[in-house]
C-alpha cells in the first residue's frame, strides 16, 4: 500500500447526516469500484492481519493505527473516484443512532440477519465468509450518548483516554451492530469507515487541548507501516480535517 506524505489537498469530513447526497453516491460508487478490483477486501484482510500480528487493539496504537488505516482508505477512494476533494462522511451515533438509509439498517433479516436493502449492499460478499453482510442490532449494547463521549474527554492522559474510547463507545457500536461489524474483519461492513471516522474525530477534538504529552508514544514505529506514530499525529498533514472540532 503506497502512502504519500505532503498531500496538498485538505478535505473536510462531514457528518453523514449533514453531507451532500452526492457524497453518499460517491461513497457507494467508490467502495463498489474498490470491491470489484479486490482493493476493498485487501483493506479488510489487512485489518484482520494487523489485529492478529501487530496488536493494534487494546494498545496505545489503537487510535494512531486506525487513523492511518482510514486515511489510506480515504485516499484510495479519492484515487478511484478521481476526485481529490472527496472526504469520508462520519457517523455520529450520539446524534443519530440509526445509520443513514443508503447504508442499510442496524438489523438484518429476522432469521439470516442478512442486510437485503439497499440492493447494492445485499450483493456485498464479506471476506469473513458467507454470502451477505449481517447485522444483529444487539440491544444489550446501548448506543453511546453524548454524555458517554464527555466522560471519555474527562480522562486526563492519552492512555486512559484511548482505553476509554476504544473499550467504551467504539466497542459498543461494534457490538451493537454485531454480525460482520463484531469481528476482526469488521471493515467487511461499509459502516466500519463511517464509524471509525467518528472515533477519529473524537480523538482529533481532544488533540486540540492535549498539549505536548505522548512524546514517547510519538517516537515509536507505527505497527505494520514504515511510519512512526508522529507521522499520523496531525490529521491535517494526512490531508483531512473535520467540519467542527
Ligand atoms: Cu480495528
Amino acid at each position: 500500500m503506497i502512502w504519500l506524505l505532503g498531500l496538498t489537498t485538505l478535505v473536510t469530513r462531514q457528518s453523514v447526516f449533514d453531507s451532500d447526497p452526492l457524497v453518499h453516491d460517491q461513497y457507494v460508487r467508490g467502495i463498489q469500484a474498490l470491491k470489484a478490483s479486490g482493493e476493498y477486501d485487501a483493506f479488510t484482510r489487512s485489518h484482520a492481519d494487523a489485529s492478529l500480528f501487530y496488536r493494534v487493539h487494546g494498545t496505545a496504537f489503537f487510535l494512531p493505527w486506525h487513523r492511518h488505516f482510514v486515511s489510506v482508505f480515504e485516499n484510495s477512494l479519492q484515487t478511484t473516484l478521481q476526485d481529490p476533494s472527496f472526504a469520508l462522511p462520519y457517523w455520529d451515533w450520539t446524534y443519530n443512532p440509526k445509520p443513514p438509509s443508503f447504508l442499510g439498517s442496524l438489523l438484518g433479516d429476522n432469521t439470516s440477519h442478512c442486510i437485503s436493502d439497499p440492493e447494492w449492499l445485499s450483493a456485498w460478499k464479506p471476506v469473513a465468509g458467507g454470502d451477505c453482510i449481517k447485522r444483529i442490532d444487539n440491544k444489550s449494547h446501548p448506543i453511546p450518548t453524548h454524555q458517554d463521549i464527555e466522560d471519555v474527554y474527562d480522562k486526563t492522559n492519552f492512555s486512559s483516554f484511548s482505553h476509554a474510547l476504544e473499550n467504551g463507545p467504539h466497542l459498543s457500536i461494534h457490538s451493537r451492530v454485531g454480525g460482520n461489524m463484531g469481528g476482526m474483519a469488521s471493515p467487511d461492513d461499509p459502516l466500519f469507515w463511517l464509524h471509525h471516522a467518528f472515533v477519529d474525530k473524537v480523538w482529533c477534538a481532544r488533540q486540540q487541548w492535549e498539549g505536548t504529552e505522548n512524546q514517547t508514544l510519538r517516537a515509536l514505529p507505527l505497527p505494520g507501516t514504515d511510519l512512526v506514530v508522529e507521522d499520523v499525529w496531525d490529521a491535517t498533514l494526512l490531508g483531512y480535517t473535520y467540519d467542527y472540532l
